[in-house]
């Protein structure tokens, strides 16, 4: 057998075999410590692109997020309008921006939801206690809990889930520490209720500053309900011009589509057991939302005609049109505004492999025309 090596001192000896191993083994584990070394710089090099794109995607974000505020400044229905048609023409794809795309681009009147905060005030057997706990539990029934391995189809919440959620809001945000006892019947959750929880955590008792504060509240997470849906029915702000309403919430009459229009309507109808418990004035308020909840898609229908142009209306001609429809023009009110001055806006920002997603609330002051005098951007996220 001819010898593996041969050195200048002559034939191979076992001894330098083994010299020659150690050299092949050494310069193996040299190999993989550059394979190591240029891999990690490489890492590096991705870090800091990364770290580039992230900067460029935030600013990229920022920009969009004050065009955005520009335009909700202008005439809200030209904006909207523009909007669904902006999104609608890239169907669903992000839409080029800058340097980047943007996608999940969603601007979401908050005016028409259920302002949870007003449970801070309201007493358990009260009259407003039983509207609220009335537009609660048809809220809660417009909502679908998908399937799971237990449930083979979407249901709404049943009853029980609904009373119990509702008593567990009001002791959550009101600030007594006794448990609820009022409409619906469900069983209250102060802090006693919570004892046993981990981590432990001190119960508002207060006006919420956060929605996302309601998942610690007692059955929320566990009722299976989509997060989405909570977000997309309840909110803690409210128009100034309708605090005051028999129930939290308005509807813009220019802006809503013939869908959300119904379907708030139909959520403020009261049976007839809950309406004998309101005093005069409400009962007469609460007939009139009957009334709308009766003649939902009528009044959708003049309001957003499945054909044609919509008519843009102020509150006198909208208090006429509805009129005409035989409503009590001093209550439209109740139901309606004209323009929004709440919204959550979303948009993501991509450069890149990066996203940065934008959430913010903004209240929008606007005069009779519409137009917005003023803005306030409130809890503003990027991460
Ligand atoms: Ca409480």
């Amino acid at each position: 057998m001819a010898p593996l090596f041969k050195g200048r001192w002559g034939k191979a000896t076992p001894r330098k075999g083994m010299a020659l191993l150690m050299v092949l083994a050494l310069s193996l584990l040299l190999m993989a410590f550059m394979a190591e070394y240029v891999f990690s710089t490489g890492l590096e090099l991705r870090a800091m692109q990364t770290y580039k794109e992230t900067h460029q995607a935030r600013n990229l974000g920022d920009s969009a997020f004050r065009a955005l505020q520009i335009g909700l400044m202008a005439d809200e229905v030209e904006f909207m309008k523009g909007m669904g048609a902006l999104v609608g023409g890239f169907e669903g794809a992000a839409v080029p921006f800058g340097d980047g795309f943007l996608s999940g681009l969603t601007i979401t009147p908050l005016d028409p939801l259920f302002n949870l905060n007003r449970l801070y005030s309201t007493r358990g057997g009260s009259p407003a206690n039983s509207v609220q706990w009335n537009l609660f539990y048809n809220t809660l029934k417009q909502v679908q809990i998908p399937p799971d391995e237990l449930h083979s189809e979407a249901v709404p919440p049943d009853d029980t889930t609904a009373a119990w959620l509702f008593a567990a809001l009001a002791d959550f945000i009101d600030p007594d520490d006794l448990d609820y006892q009022g409409a619906g019947g469900g069983m209250g959750a102060e802090a006693q209720a919570y004892s046993g929880q981990q981590p432990q955590f001190p119960l508002p008792n207060g006006r919420l500053d956060k929605l996302t504060e309601i998942r610690l509240a007692r059955g929320v997470m566990e009722s299976r309900i989509p997060w989405k849906e909570w977000e997309n029915r309840f909110t803690l702000m409210e128009r100034a011009d309708a605090a005051a309403n028999l129930y939290p919430g308005v509807i813009c009459a220019n802006t809503a589509s013939r869908e959300e229009i119904s379907d708030f309507l139909k959520a403020r109808r009261m049976s007839d057991s809950m309406l004998v418990r309101l005093d005069g004035i409400s009962q007469d308020i609460q007939k009139e939302l009957n009334l709308y909840a009766d003649k939902a898609d009528a009044v959708a229908d003049l309001l957003a005609p499945k054909d044609g142009e919509r008519t843009v209306y102020n509150d006198a001609a909208l208090a006429a049109a509805l009129g005409g429809l035989g409503f009590k023009t001093n209550l439209v009110k109740q139901v309606f505004s004209t323009a929004n001055n709440f919204y959550r806006v979303r948009l993501t920002a991509e450069i890149g492999e990066v996203k940065v997603t934008f959430s913010a609330d903004i209240h929008v002051t606007r005069n009779a025309e519409r137009i917005g005098t003023a803005l306030e951007v409130l809890d503003y996220n990027a991460e």
